[in-house]
C-alpha cells in the first residue's frame, strides 16, 4: 500500500477505529492521522554527531529545583520520577545534593590518598585505579532527606511524585572495591573506621565503618557506562550500597583509617534523627523500604478507563520481594507485578492494571523487602520519630483521585497529638532542598 492510500484510509478513521478494537478497548484514542505525520520523510535528516543530545521536544523533562532555595551551591534538586520510565536514571537527571558546589577537577591531577592506621600509606592516580579489578552494579543513591515533605502538617497539596521522593536515583556504577585498596595499604589492628573526604569547597567528610568498606563499598569512576558526571563526583566517588546518600563522598581525595568516628559536621549538624522521646539517633545508615506511585501521581490528570498504575520501590536492606497497591484508601491491598531487577539494591519498577470508574478514591503503595521490612503508615512513623525530625521519612505516600480525575496528595492531616511541629523555614534546610 502506498503512502497516499494509507493516508486516505487513516483519515477515514477506519484504521484508527480498528486499533481501538484490537487493543480490547484499552485505548482511549481514535485520533486521525494527518499529512503532517509524514513530513520528516521528505527531508534529509540531521547529521551524525559525536555526542548525543535528546530530542528537542523532550527539553521540558528536567530536575526540579525549588524556587525557595537559599543557595544553589548548598542545596538539592530532584530527579523527575513522574516523567521517566524503566529504572535507570539518565545521568543528566540524577538528583544532586551539594554542600559547596560542584568542583572542576582535572583527572590527570587528581589523587586518592589512603593513610592513617595502615602499614603502607598509598597514593593512587585515576590510571592506577582503573588497572585494578572492577565491579559494575546497578544501585540506588537516596538522600536521607528524601520524603522530607511528609513531615509537613497539614499535607502539601501541591506535592508531586518528584517532590515527594525524587531525592533518589538509580545508576549502573563501575569502580574498584574499596576492600582491594585497603588490603593493599594493610589495615592495622584496632582500626575500625574510615574517614573519607571530598575535594569540594565543603571538604565534605564522613565516618564509614571499616566492616562495610570491606563488604561491598565501591570507589566508583563510571556511571551508566561513561565517566561520572561532575555533579556525581567526577572523577571519583564512594558508592555505599543501600546506605544513605550522604555517606557516599563525592570528589573523593582522601581516606583516613582510624579507630574512632570523626563526628564531622556532615554527620552531626545534619543527617541525625530526633526520636519521639527526644533522644537523637546518629548514624542511621541503611535506607528503609520506600515506594512511590509515579502514575497516577500528584498534579496529574486522568480519564475514566484503563490505566497502568506504575511506580518505583527500593530498600537498603535488600531485594524488594513484594509491592502492594491499595485502590481504596488502605482498606484492601493487592499485589503489583515487579519488573525483573538487575541487582538486589537497585530500584525496581512495579505495575498494576486498573480500570478507573470515575469515582473519587485514594491510591497508595507499600514495598516489602527480603528481610520482611515494610513501610509504616503516617501514624506508625510518627509514633517512633519526632515531629520536627527531617530525615529518613519512609511512610506510605497516598494520592487522592478526585471525581474530575485530578490527582493530589492524599496524605492525612494528622491529629494534634500526632502532628509534626510546623517546620517553617526548617523544611527548606535538611537536604538543602525545599521538598
Ligand atoms: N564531597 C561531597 N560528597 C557528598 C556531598 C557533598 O556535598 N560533598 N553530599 C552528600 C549527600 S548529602 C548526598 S545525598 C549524595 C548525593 O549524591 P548525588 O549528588 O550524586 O546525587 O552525595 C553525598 N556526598
Ligand atoms: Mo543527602
Amino acid at each position: 500500500m502506498n503512502r497516499r492510500k494509507l493516508l486516505q484510509l487513516l483519515s477515514k478513521g477506519a484504521a484508527a477505529g480498528a486499533f481501538v478494537k484490537l487493543s480490547g478497548g484499552l485505548a482511549q484514542g481514535g485520533e486521525k492521522f494527518s499529512e503532517k505525520a509524514f513530513e520528516p520523510m521528505r527531508f534529509l535528516g540531521a547529521e551524525l554527531r559525536e555526542y548525543g543530545e535528546r530530542s528537542e521536544f523532550e527539553k521540558g523533562v528536567v530536575r526540579y529545583i525549588s524556587p525557595n532555595l537559599r543557595t544553589r551551591h548548598s542545596g538539592a534538586n530532584f530527579t523527575p520520577l513522574d516523567k521517566l520510565d524503566g529504572v535507570i536514571t539518565p545521568s543528566s537527571l540524577h538528583f544532586e545534593r551539594h554542600h559547596g558546589g560542584v568542583p572542576t577537577i582535572d583527572p590527570a591531577e587528581h589523587r586518592l590518598v589512603i593513610h592513617g592506621m595502615v602499614e603502607r600509606p598509598l597514593i593512587f592516580t585515576l590510571a592506577d585505579l582503573k588497572r585494578l579489578p572492577s565491579v559494575t552494579r546497578t544501585l540506588f543513591i537516596e538522600c536521607a532527606g528524601n520524603g522530607q515533605n511528609g513531615y509537613r502538617n497539614p499535607p502539601d497539596m501541591t506535592l508531586t511524585a518528584t517532590r515527594s521522593r525524587g531525592l533518589v536515583s538509580n545508576s549502573s556504577w563501575t569502580g574498584v572495591p574499596l576492600a582491594i585498596l585497603l588490603k593493599e595499604a594493610g589495615v592495622k589492628e584496632g582500626a575500625r573506621w574510615l574517614i573519607p573526604e571530598g575535594a569540594d569547597a565543603a571538604a565534605y567528610t564522613r565516618s564509614l565503618p571499616l566492616e562495610k568498606a570491606m563488604e561491598d563499598v565501591l570507589v566508583a569512576y563510571a556511571q551508566n557506562g561513561e565517566a561520572l558526571r561532575p555533579e556525581q563526583g567526577y572523577p571519583l566517588r564512594l558508592v555505599v550500597p543501600g546506605w544513605e546518600g550522604s555517606i557516599m563522598v563525592k570528589w573523593l581525595r582522601r581516606i583516613q583509617v582510624t579507630d574512632m568516628p570523626v563526628m564531622a559536621k556532615d554527620e552531626t549538624s545534619e543527617y541525625t534523627d530526633t526520636m519521639a522521646d527526644g533522644k537523637v539517633h546518629a548514624f542511621t545508615w541503611i535506607m528503609e523500604p520506600q515506594s512511590i506511585i509515579t502514575y497516577p501521581s500528584g498534579l496529574q490528570q486522568i480519564q475514566r478507563g484503563f490505566h497502568e498504575i506504575r511506580g518505583l520501590a527500593w530498600s537498603g536492606h535488600g531485594r524488594i520481594v513484594r509491592v502492594e497497591i491499595s485502590l481504596d484508601g488502605g482498606a484492601t491491598w493487592r499485589r503489583a507485578s515487579l519488573e525483573p531487577s538487575p541487582d538486589p539494591l537497585s530500584v525496581v519498577r512495579f505495575k498494576l492494571g486498573w480500570v478507573w470508574d470515575g469515582k473519587e478514591t485514594i491510591i497508595m503503595s507499600r514495598a516489602w523487602d527480603e528481610k520482611g521490612n515494610t513501610q509504616p503508615t503516617q501514624e506508625e512513623f510518627f509514633a517512633r520519630w519526632a515531629r520536627n525530625n527531617r530525615y529518613h521519612y519512609n511512610a506510605i505516600q497516598a494520592w487522592r483521585i478526585g471525581a474530575d480525575g485530578k490527582v493530589v496528595n492524599g496524605d492525612k492531616t494528622l491529629s494534634a497529638s500526632l502532628a509534626p511541629r510546623r517546620l517553617g523555614a526548617v523544611g527548606m534546610g535538611g537536604c538543602g532542598g525545599e521538598s
